[in-house]
């Protein structure tokens, strides 16, 4: 999308396509009241709901409600009119196609309008988001939690943090540009307490991105571990269903299968990969590449010994052997095969990771892993570190690492105002205050045709 093509008036079906009762076309631009008078004959009363005969070439092609807004009242900030039709595809096509036949007029790009409206300063760019959010919501809770971000309320507390780092910014800068005046010099401790609030009220707001990252997409855990140790049981003993294929040859998975379940309203989503180990089998190596695709994805990782074959003194060897290819995701260690092993069903911490032994066979202690995933993602704040996706939870993190810098160099303030530059900027990128075309492309190509 090219922010350059903002002159255009734009035109689209709003709706989605198909039969429907009703069917909705937007128009945005300078030219929208020139396109009015074409399709209605006249210019209805702004802002109200006005039932007239839509014109196709001065014939009347449907009756329905026009809607014109006057800038800059309207969701673009632009001139708009909104024809509610009839739902039918050839009026809705016919009339997009008349309207766009005008000179200077274009279909709209998907998301165009929102753009608009963000470059038109009607709504942030977090707001923006919360739009594509609300939309795609696939629960009443999620789409609670974005309306409340759609209305400006995590906008705001962004803002209020950019005002905090601006009035510790200036005041430092000025008692270094100005040593003479009477201005209130602020003691270390002042400046480290000014720190220490933003930092809280920044990790605060991550905590809070966080938790709608977790509410829309779920959490993943990826099971992984050498061949023959019981993966696939876990797999299916977890989903409560028998759907990998089970037997006792090394090496039978090799797809990455997945499945989704409900836990306390969040939903897992879980995935059995192919053993991981040194193989010439050409079809395993494929598996094997999948496996290592698929954990790349993961927010936590379940890595599954054979408890009759890997003794408690190895675990820190496969641990560390694993963890070239797990790198920072977290890992809990899964002791399968307790039936065999006559080890209790139980969890333990060793050192840095958890340990959960377990039968997959007999179903026994698949209660310690569901209450383990929901001590760590659900209950407490455990710290994310494998969201690599989400534009707020990565500035948001960015912000928090130049606050920290910025507090490590409270006294020398040349350093702690060019860190302080830095928390500016990422707090301003969030909200949209600094943007650049391929962050907004970005966005908003995600965006239906006509939002
Ligand atoms: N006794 C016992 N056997 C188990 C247990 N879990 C799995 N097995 C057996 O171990 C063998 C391998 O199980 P799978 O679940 O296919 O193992 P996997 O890790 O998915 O194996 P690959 O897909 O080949 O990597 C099968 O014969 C299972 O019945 C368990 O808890 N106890
Ligand atoms: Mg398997």
């Amino acid at each position: 999308m090219n922010i350059n093509q903002n002159e255009d008036t734009i035109a689209a079906i709003a709706t989605t396509p198909g039969c429907s009762s009703i069917g909705i076309i937007r128009v945005s631009g300078t030219l929208t009241y020139d396109v009015t008078k074409k399709i209605l004959g006249l210019i209805p009363k702004n802002r109200k709901a006005s039932y007239l005969p839509f014109k196709y070439k001065n014939n009347t092609i449907d009756y329905g409600i026009a809607i014109l807004f006057n800038h800059p009242k309207s969701f673009t900030g632009e001139d708009m009119l909104e024809l509610h039709c009839h739902g039918g595809p050839v009026i809705l096509n016919t009339l997009l196609k008349y309207i766009v036949s005008f000179p200077n007029i274009r279909v709209a790009n998907p998301g165009e309008f929102s753009m608009r409206a963000f470059l038109n300063k009607k709504i942030d760019l977090v707001q923006a988001e919360s739009i594509i959010d609300l939309i795609n919501s696939n629960s009443l809770e999620f789409s609670k939690k974005s309306i409340n971000i759609f209305k400006g309320n995590f906008s705001y507390k962004i803002k209020k943090l950019i005002n905090d780092v601006n009035n510790l910014y200036s005041h430092i800068e000025a008692m270094i540009n100005f040593p003479d005046d009477q201005l209130e010099q602020l003691s270390n401790n002042t400046i480290i307490s000014n720190l220490d609030d933003i930092i809280n009220a920044t990790n605060k707001l991550n905590e809070q991105v966080k938790n709608n990252i977790i509410l829309r997409d779920g959490i993943k855990i990826v099971i992984i571990g050498r061949p023959n140790v019981g993966k696939s049981s876990l797999f299916n003993a977890l989903i409560g269903y028998n759907n990998a294929i089970v037997t006792s040859f090394p090496g039978t998975t090799r797809d990455v299968l997945r499945y989704c379940i409900n836990l306390d309203g969040i939903t897992i989503n879980i995935s059995d990969t192919a053993g991981i180990h040194n193989t010439n089998n050409f079809i395993e190596k494929i598996g094997i590449k999948h496996s290592l695709k698929e954990i790349k994805t993961a927010n936590h990782i379940l890595l599954v010994v054979d408890s009759t074959t890997c003794k408690i003194k190895q675990l820190n060897y496969i641990y560390n052997n694993f963890i070239k290819i797990i790198k920072n995701i977290p890992v809990t260690i899964i002791r399968n095969k307790a039936d065999l092993s006559n080890e209790n069903i139980s969890i333990n911490k060793l050192e840095k990771y958890y340990i959960i032994t377990i039968s997959a066979k007999l179903k026994k202690g698949l209660n310690l892993i569901f209450n383990h995933i929901k001590d760590l993602y659900i209950k407490n704040n455990y710290k994310f570190n494998s969201i690599n996706k989400h534009r707020h939870f990565n500035i948001l993190n960015n912000a928090i690492l130049h606050l920290k810098r910025s507090k490590e160099n409270y006294s020398y303030y040349d350093i702690l105002l060019e860190e302080l530059k830095y928390v500016k900027y990422y707090l301003d990128s969030i909200i949209g205050n600094v943007y650049n075309n391929e962050l907004l492309d970005e966005i908003f190509s995600k965006f239906c045709i006509g939002k």
